[in-house]
Protein backbone atom coordinates (compact mmCIF):
# COMPACT_ATOMS: atom_id res chain seq x y z
CA UNK A 1 0.00 0.00 0.00
CA UNK A 2 2.52 2.32 0.89
CA UNK A 3 4.88 1.32 -1.74
CA UNK A 4 1.63 1.83 -4.10
CA UNK A 5 1.31 5.51 -3.06
CA UNK A 6 4.65 6.25 -3.41
CA UNK A 7 4.63 5.62 -6.85
CA UNK A 8 1.31 7.64 -7.83
CA UNK A 9 2.71 10.21 -6.61
CA UNK A 10 5.93 10.05 -8.41
CA UNK A 11 3.71 9.72 -11.60
CA UNK A 12 2.06 12.71 -10.80
CA UNK A 13 4.92 14.61 -10.26
CA UNK A 14 6.16 13.79 -14.30
CA UNK A 15 3.29 15.49 -15.87
CA UNK A 16 3.87 19.09 -15.05
CA UNK A 17 7.66 18.34 -16.65
CA UNK A 18 6.23 16.64 -19.68
CA UNK A 19 3.72 19.82 -20.10
CA UNK A 20 6.87 22.06 -20.04
CA UNK A 21 8.68 20.52 -22.45
CA UNK A 22 6.30 19.84 -24.63
CA UNK A 23 5.12 23.44 -25.17
CA UNK A 24 8.29 24.12 -25.59
CA UNK A 25 9.44 21.93 -28.03
CA UNK A 26 5.95 23.28 -30.00
CA UNK A 27 6.64 26.76 -30.10
CA UNK A 28 10.53 26.43 -31.29
CA UNK A 29 9.44 24.44 -33.76
CA UNK A 30 7.35 26.82 -35.56
CA UNK A 31 9.50 29.94 -36.71
CA UNK A 32 12.15 28.19 -39.16
CA UNK A 33 9.74 26.64 -41.46
CA UNK A 34 7.76 30.16 -42.66
CA UNK A 35 11.69 31.70 -42.68
CA UNK A 36 13.32 29.06 -44.59
CA UNK A 37 10.58 28.54 -47.53
CA UNK A 38 10.83 32.77 -48.26
CA UNK A 39 14.06 32.63 -48.66
CA UNK A 40 13.91 30.71 -52.40
CA UNK A 41 15.11 33.27 -55.31
CA UNK A 42 13.07 34.13 -57.74
CA UNK A 43 14.04 32.06 -61.51
CA UNK A 44 15.20 35.65 -62.63
CA UNK A 45 17.92 33.32 -64.28
CA UNK A 46 15.92 31.33 -66.42
CA UNK A 47 14.45 34.24 -68.40
CA UNK A 48 17.66 35.67 -69.00
CA UNK A 49 18.93 32.59 -70.17
CA UNK A 50 16.40 31.88 -72.81
CA UNK A 51 16.42 35.68 -74.41
CA UNK A 52 19.33 35.38 -75.80
CA UNK A 53 19.16 32.27 -78.97
CA UNK A 54 16.24 33.76 -81.23
CA UNK A 55 17.46 37.39 -81.38
CA UNK A 56 17.38 37.82 -85.40
CA UNK A 57 13.53 38.11 -86.08
CA UNK A 58 12.66 41.62 -86.70
CA UNK A 59 10.49 43.97 -84.62
CA UNK A 60 11.78 43.16 -80.72
CA UNK A 61 14.56 45.67 -80.41
CA UNK A 62 14.42 44.75 -76.39
CA UNK A 63 15.79 41.84 -75.64
CA UNK A 64 19.31 41.06 -75.55
CA UNK A 65 20.07 44.07 -77.33
CA UNK A 66 23.66 44.12 -79.15
CA UNK A 67 25.57 41.29 -78.59
CA UNK A 68 29.31 40.69 -77.70
CA UNK A 69 31.61 37.65 -78.62
CA UNK A 70 34.55 37.43 -76.28
CA UNK A 71 36.89 34.82 -77.05
CA UNK A 72 39.09 33.01 -74.30
CA UNK A 73 42.17 31.03 -74.93
CA UNK A 74 45.04 30.60 -73.00
CA UNK A 75 45.74 32.58 -71.21
CA UNK A 76 43.97 36.13 -72.30
CA UNK A 77 40.31 37.91 -73.92
CA UNK A 78 40.30 38.68 -77.39
CA UNK A 79 38.79 42.22 -76.54
CA UNK A 80 40.54 43.59 -73.22
CA UNK A 81 37.67 46.70 -73.35
CA UNK A 82 34.25 46.10 -74.31
CA UNK A 83 31.19 48.78 -74.39
CA UNK A 84 27.53 48.59 -73.67
CA UNK A 85 25.00 50.66 -72.69
CA UNK A 86 23.49 51.06 -69.23
CA UNK A 87 19.75 49.81 -68.38
CA UNK A 88 19.78 47.85 -71.68
CA UNK A 89 20.06 44.38 -71.95
CA UNK A 90 23.70 43.18 -73.00
CA UNK A 91 24.59 39.76 -74.19
CA UNK A 92 27.94 37.99 -74.13
CA UNK A 93 29.12 35.45 -76.12
CA UNK A 94 32.01 33.85 -74.50
CA UNK A 95 33.62 31.17 -76.27
CA UNK A 96 36.78 28.89 -74.83
CA UNK A 97 38.89 28.50 -77.42
CA UNK A 98 41.73 27.39 -74.85
CA UNK A 99 42.58 23.83 -73.24
CA UNK A 100 42.02 24.92 -69.96
CA UNK A 101 38.55 26.46 -68.21
CA UNK A 102 38.15 29.87 -68.35
CA UNK A 103 34.77 31.99 -67.51
CA UNK A 104 34.37 35.77 -67.99
CA UNK A 105 33.14 37.74 -64.51
CA UNK A 106 33.00 41.19 -63.97
CA UNK A 107 33.67 42.86 -60.86
CA UNK A 108 33.07 45.00 -58.44
CA UNK A 109 29.50 45.55 -60.19
CA UNK A 110 26.19 43.16 -60.20
CA UNK A 111 23.07 42.83 -62.45
CA UNK A 112 20.10 44.72 -62.37
CA UNK A 113 18.36 41.82 -60.59
CA UNK A 114 21.67 41.78 -57.82
CA UNK A 115 23.40 38.78 -59.28
CA UNK A 116 27.03 38.57 -60.15
CA UNK A 117 27.59 38.98 -64.08
CA UNK A 118 29.61 35.78 -64.70
CA UNK A 119 29.77 32.91 -66.79
CA UNK A 120 30.32 29.46 -65.29
CA UNK A 121 33.93 27.90 -65.82
CA UNK A 122 33.72 26.22 -69.22
CA UNK A 123 36.21 23.95 -70.65
CA UNK A 124 37.78 24.22 -73.78
CA UNK A 125 35.93 24.56 -77.22
CA UNK A 126 32.69 25.50 -75.53
CA UNK A 127 30.25 28.41 -74.91
CA UNK A 128 28.15 30.18 -72.51
CA UNK A 129 25.97 32.98 -73.30
CA UNK A 130 24.48 35.57 -70.88
CA UNK A 131 22.66 38.36 -71.02
CA UNK A 132 22.51 41.13 -68.06
CA UNK A 133 21.88 44.68 -67.51
CA UNK A 134 23.44 46.89 -65.42
CA UNK A 135 21.54 50.08 -64.17
CA UNK A 136 24.75 52.57 -63.78
CA UNK A 137 27.70 53.94 -66.16
CA UNK A 138 30.83 53.60 -65.14
CA UNK A 139 34.01 51.06 -65.82
CA UNK A 140 34.46 47.65 -64.07
CA UNK A 141 37.28 44.99 -64.88
CA UNK A 142 36.75 41.49 -66.03
CA UNK A 143 38.60 38.47 -65.64
CA UNK A 144 38.73 34.82 -65.67
CA UNK A 145 38.57 33.68 -62.30
CA UNK A 146 41.10 30.81 -62.24
CA UNK A 147 43.61 33.28 -64.19
CA UNK A 148 43.28 36.57 -62.98
CA UNK A 149 46.07 37.66 -65.92
CA UNK A 150 42.90 37.17 -68.28
CA UNK A 151 41.41 40.46 -67.90
CA UNK A 152 40.02 43.79 -69.60
CA UNK A 153 37.83 46.74 -68.92
CA UNK A 154 33.46 46.80 -69.60
CA UNK A 155 32.66 50.58 -69.93
CA UNK A 156 29.00 51.18 -69.14
CA UNK A 157 27.36 54.25 -70.68
CU1 LIG B 1 41.03 31.19 -67.40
Amino acid sequence: MRFDTARRRAALLLIPAMLITGVACGSTDKRPVGAAEAKTPAPAQAAAATAAPGGSSAGAPAAGGEKIVIVGTDNKFDKTAITIKAKEPATVEFQNKGSAIHNWHVLSVKDSAGKDITTKLITGNTTEVITFTIDKTGAFDYLCDVHPEMKGKLTVQ
